[in-house]
């Protein structure tokens, strides 16, 4: 059996007052993030990227496994060839594939089949979820793989946000092209594809109102 080695937690601890103004602002922050599918071509370093990866993978995973795997594409060609297989895909799906009601609900966001932002963006990173590992050819099972990568994801959105770059949850359907094109190893599956960079001088996005507190929070206190 393994045995795990215990070491202190080093945490952060505030007092009252200044744990108030750190939710705040913190909420403040987070609620300016937008998601933006009009992209700058300006670069963004590579340490950039790595350091946005790793603080995804500081995210919790089941029984601590981190089955993920973040490709991170500055390729041109190897973009060219994500954007052409993704609006395949997409042109699929808004002639026929997705439902009356879909489209519907999509209008307010104006999307289309093309994806013009997949070679423009100066990054692309996908994300992998690993269904199980493989170890000297040998299966070893994973645990809650979709919560865990979502988790990963999330983190991985607010570090690009906290950089004050751009990013957008792109999830082309079916998305197996991606596994064929980045060529990587039968254990992994294409959980998200964002890409990463500067948003267009002068991009807009929709008015939109996110749910306040009570729609979104029930109490439960004994009272
Ligand atoms: N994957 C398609 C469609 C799409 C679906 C949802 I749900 C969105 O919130 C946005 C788009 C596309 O990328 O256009």
């Amino acid at each position: 059996m393994n045995k795990a080695t215990f070491i202190p937690y080093k945490g952060p601890r505030y007092e009252d007052s200044e744990m108030m103004e750190r939710v705040d602002n913190y909420y403040q922050y987070m609620d300016r993030r937008r998601s933006i599918r009009e992209f700058s071509d300006k670069a963004v370093p590579q340490k950039v990227i790595e350091n946005l990866i790793r603080t995804a993978g500081t995210a919790p995973s089941g029984a601590h496994k981190q089955p993920w795997t973040f490709c991170a594409v500055s390729d041109p060609a190897i973009k060219k060839e994500i954007r052409k297989a993704a609006e395949k895909e997409e042109y699929e799906n808004y002639h026929g594939r997705m439902s009356d009601s879909w489209l519907k609900d999509l209008e307010p966001f104006e999307t289309d089949w093309h994806k013009p932002f997949l070679e423009i963006a100066p990054w692309l990173i996908i994300v992998f979820k690993k269904a199980y590992d493989l170890v000297d050819g040998e299966r070893q099972k994973n645990y809650y793989v979709n919560e865990s990568v979502g988790l990963a994801a999330g983190f991985l959105i607010s570090a690009i946000h906290n950089a004050g770059l751009v990013t957008l949850t792109h999830t082309p359907s079916p998305m197996n092209f991606l596994q064929n094109i980045l060529n990587r190893p039968e254990n992994e599956r294409a959980f998200l594809l964002l890409p990463v960079g500067y948003p267009k001088d002068g991009t807009e996005v929709p008015d939109l109102r996110r749910k306040p507190l009570e729609e979104i929070m029930e109490l439960y206190d004994g009272k």
